[in-house]
């Protein structure tokens, strides 16, 4: 793309971030009566959309707005209005950061897991010298806590303020079900740096939680664990050997999401078919019906993952047999900040179910709209000439064009859509797009349907990409 354009799009993405509030119908202060009792207060202040919520008058300087920034810190809010609550609760509780972080925790609802992703990781930004004043502090709270996103906060914490894991460790084997948040932090902690250093140090505990298997809640807290601690080929045959032994549901879907986190080019070459052939006959013994829910259509989506490594015949059969085992899932993800899909362009079969799990991990919202052979351009200005609707049974952005086969919704940040249809009965390079204004030159791919997937695997065809009009030159960004 010649650079004046790509500029263009950057800027008008920017200027479109914000459109679709500009556009909506104006909107009102909403009225808090603040007088009320608590309960009554945050009553009023949950029925409010985030976007109303935003809108709520508030000043730091006096306590009866103090329920106001509480809502704003644990709701899904852009990261200005977090850092506004957190700094007036500072001031308000005459408390501190990281204090303020765990008890705002403690009060996320459990849908909302980015919320909490973003809190844990503002508590883990501190440094670790505010961290150890209040060590203290937070091991008390933990003492009496429950709520599952304020142990994963806490214990996270206490590690970071230790420097190491152990004591944090023992606190939380001495409380039932914390030694499993405690484990469910470990994808929280940064990838690089302390977070990287103390990753690696739970590896032992984790691990050896795998090897006892008594308790079945946390053996699979620990699968899913286990994977954030030591991304390496070892982790990924300990991994594999979970998966082939487990009856366990739960355990098994743990355990390929910790798989997930461990990079393709660490896996042992020499494991990464019989694992795919595990997946193939766990999976087959699962009744049709569960075969087809969110869990075991991720393991199924993993497998397919395995098997496109696997060479040859052994490769063509996995990938058939695990294309009999049930609906088709294409996971498509928003890369965070590159205005773009994660996938350039993947094949299906002519008439046959599939599902697109769209992910979005980027900030902004995104949509997929999936099109006919050559619609790219139409549909993109199309979708992104439409206002923003205010009718919550509209799709936004969506054009009434017979050219569009199936679309999403608008995926909010963090949120993830499955959308079910059935693949062309044409072959063709079909398109797929998302439509949020200016976002389709970068937000675009190919969905090429085939006539049969186990011919067109035997001599592949790689579609063209309908921007520059040459042949793709990966499938993945
Ligand atoms: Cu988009």
């Amino acid at each position: 793309m010649p650079h004046r354009r790509l500029a263009f799009v950057l800027i008008c993405a920017c200027a479109c971030g914000i459109a679709p509030r500009a556009a909506a119908a104006p909107r009102q202060t909403p009225r808090i009566l603040l007088d009320q009792p608590a309960r009554a207060v945050e009553y009023q202040l949950n029925r409010l959309t985030e976007d109303e919520l935003t809108l709520v008058e508030r000043n730091p300087g006096e306590a009866k707005y103090r329920p106001v920034y509480v809502a704003l810190l644990t709701r899904k809010v852009p990261p200005n209005f977090r850092d506004e609550a957190l700094a007036a609760l500072v001031k308000l509780d005459k408390s501190t950061r990281a204090r303020v972080l765990v008890d705002a925790l403690a009060r996320v609802r459990p849908e909302d897991t980015i919320v909490a992703d973003k809190l844990i990781a503002l508590l883990l930004a501190e440094p670790p010298a505010a961290l150890k004043a209040d060590r203290a502090a937070i091991a008390q709270t933990l003492d009496t806590a429950s709520a599952p996103f304020a142990l994963r906060g806490g214990y996270a914490a206490l590690i970071f303020a230790d420097g190491q894991p152990d004591a944090a460790w023992q606190l939380a084997a001495k409380h039932e079900g914390h030694l499993a948040e405690l484990m469910r932090a470990i994808p929280n902690m940064p990838a690089t740096g302390d977070g990287a250093k103390l990753r690696a140090q739970l590896f032992t505990p984790v691990s050896a939680l795998i090897a006892d298997g008594k308790d079945a809640a946390l053996t699979a807290a620990a699968l899913g664990a286990v994977g954030y601690t030591r991304a390496d080929a070892a982790t990924f045959d300990l991994l594999a050997q979970a998966v082939a032994r487990t009856s366990d549901a739960a355990a098994r879907s743990a355990a390929v999401r910790s798989l997930q986190a461990i990079p393709e080019a660490a896996w042992p070459p020499a494991s990464i078919a019989a694992l795919a052939r595990a997946i193939v006959t766990k999976v087959g013994e699962l009744p049709a019906a569960q075969r087809t829910e969110a869990d075991a259509l991720d393991v199924i989506q993993f497998g397919d993952k395995l098997a496109a490594r696997v060479p040859g015949a052994d490769g063509a059969a996995l990938r058939r047999d695990l294309r009999a085992l049930g609906v088709r899932v294409v996971r498509i993800q928003t890369l965070p900040e590159k205005l773009s899909f994660d996938v350039r362009w993947f094949a299906v079969e002519a008439g046959k179910p599939i599902q697109i799990a769209l992910v979005n991990a980027d900030a902004m919202p995104h949509n997929l709209i999936v099109g006919a052979p050559g619609s790219l351009e139409a549909l993109g200005t199309a979708g992104g000439a439409m206002p923003m609707t205010t009718d919550p049974a509209v799709k936004p952005f969506v054009p009434d064009s017979p050219q569009v086969i199936a679309a999403t919704n608008l995926v909010k940040e963090g949120d993830t859509e499955r959308l079910a249809l059935t693949a062309p009965k044409v072959p063709g390079e079909y398109i797929f797009v998302c439509t949020f204004p200016g976002h389709w030159v970068r937000m675009y791919g190919v969905m090429l349907v085939v006539e049969s997937l186990d011919a067109w695997e035997a001599k592949p065809t790689v579609p063209v990409d309908p921007m520059t009009k040459q042949p793709f030159t990966s499938a993945r960004n």
